[in-house]
C-alpha cells in the first residue's frame, strides 16, 4: 500500500487534557494512534504553530473572549486561548506519541495575520501548505486522518484532503473533539456529505 499516507493532526500537549486548549479525551487517542502509525507506509504529521500574539488568539483583541467569533478579511474565525506557541512545551507532540517514524512534519498556522485549521490550506481556503502536491508528487492518493480536534483542524483537513482528489478517511475512533454550539455533529454531517469516509471501529 505504497500510495496511502496516514496523517495524524495536532496531536499536542496544548490540545491534550491539561494543555492550553484541551480536548476532553485528547490524550486517549495516542495508543490507539501509535498503532495505526506502526502499521502504516507513509506516516505525516501536522502540528499546531504559531507566534507568539497571533490573530486567531482571543488575547490579541481587546475585550474578546475565547470562543467567541469575529470577522476577519478571509472569513469567521473562531477566538481562542493562547496555544500551541512556536517553541513551548504545548507545541510539542504529546509525548507517548510514537512520531519518529514521521517522513513530514507540517507546521501551519504561523502566519500572524491567518489562522490555518486545515493541514492543505490556510483558513482563506486558498493559500496552499504544500501537503497536496508532496503527496502527489510521491503518488499518495489515500489519506487516513486522525487526531485532535474531530470538528475543527480534522474536519477542515479532510474536507479539503476530498478536494484535493484524495481518497480520505477519518478514523473516529482516533479523534476527539471539541464541540462548540454542536460543531461535532454538524461536521461530520459536512465530511459525510462531501464524501470522506467515517470509520468507527469501536462501534463497529
Ligand atoms: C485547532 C483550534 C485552534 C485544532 C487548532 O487542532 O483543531 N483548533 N487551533
Ligand atoms: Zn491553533
Amino acid at each position: 500500500m505504497a500510495d496511502e499516507a496516514l496523517v495524524v493532526i495536532d496531536l499536542q500537549n496544548d490540545f491534550c487534557p491539561g494543555g492550553a486548549l484541551a480536548v476532553a479525551g485528547g490524550d486517549e487517542i495516542v495508543p490507539l494512534v501509535n498503532d495505526l502509525i506502526r502499521h502504516a507506509e507513509h506516516v505525516v504529521l501536522t502540528q499546531d504553530w504559531h507566534p507568539a500574539g497571533h490573530s486567531s488568539f482571543a488575547s490579541s483583541h481587546p475585550g474578546a473572549q475565547p470562543f467567541s467569533a469575529i470577522d476577519m478579511p478571509y472569513g469567521p474565525q473562531t477566538l481562542w486561548p493562547d496555544h500551541c506557541i512556536q517553541g513551548s512545551l504545548g507545541s510539542d507532540f504529546h509525548s507517548g506519541l510514537a512520531w519518529t517514524k514521521a517522513e513530514l512534519v507540517i507546521r501551519k498556522g504561523f502566519r500572524p495575520d491567518i489562522d490555518s485549521y486545515s493541514a492543505f490550506f490556510e483558513n482563506d481556503h486558498k493559500t496552499p501548505t504544500g501537503l497536496a502536491g508532496y503527496l502527489k508528487e510521491r503518488g499518495i492518493d489515500t489519506v487516513t486522518l486522525v487526531g485532535l480536534a474531530t470538528d475543527f483542524c480534522v474536519a477542515f483537513s479532510a474536507l479539503d484532503a476530498v478536494k484535493q482528489g484524495f481518497k480520505t478517511t477519518v478514523r473516529l475512533d482516533a479523534c476527539r473533539g471539541i464541540d462548540l454550539n454542536g460543531s461535532v455533529e454538524a461536521m461530520l454531517k459536512r465530511m459525510r456529505e462531501a464524501g470522506v469516509m467515517l470509520e468507527d471501529q469501536t462501534s463497529d
